[in-house]
């Protein structure tokens, strides 16, 4: 009875783990269906990174992101933000190919405005 429990956990922690997993990728198509980053750019090159720390771990435009619907109107939705607190909106960063969600990526100059 015992090993059958710990059959079940170990795979309701695989299903927990594999669906977190799915919606990232989900959240990660359509963050590049809809913004397109330039190939070159950090924000390309970031994928997971983008809203995830280093981990399975939120960063702050994650975090803000992941508190909504998974759809293309959450994504403009937090778009006047400054999830990471650099000054620079969310969409100001993602125009330049900067991370949103990490405040040592961020574009070169200064903010158009004072971000909120
Ligand atoms: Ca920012």
């Amino acid at each position: 009875m015992r090993r059958f429990q710990t059959v079940i956990a170990i795979i309701a922690a695989v299903l927990i783990i594999s669906t977190a997993a799915i919606a990232s990728i989900a959240w990660q198509k359509m963050f590049m269906d809809t913004y397109k980053p330039k190939a070159d750019t950090a924000l390309a090159k970031a994928k997971c990174q983008i809203c995830h720390t280093k981990g399975a771990e939120l960063n702050l435009y994650g975090k803000a992101l992941n508190a909504k619907p998974k759809t293309a109107a959450s994504l403009k939705a937090v778009e006047k933000l400054d999830s990471d607190k650099d000054g620079f909106t969310n969409l100001e960063e993602i125009k330049a190919g900067t991370l949103p969600g990490d405040p040592k990526s961020k574009p070169a100059g200064k903010p158009a405005k004072p971000a909120k």
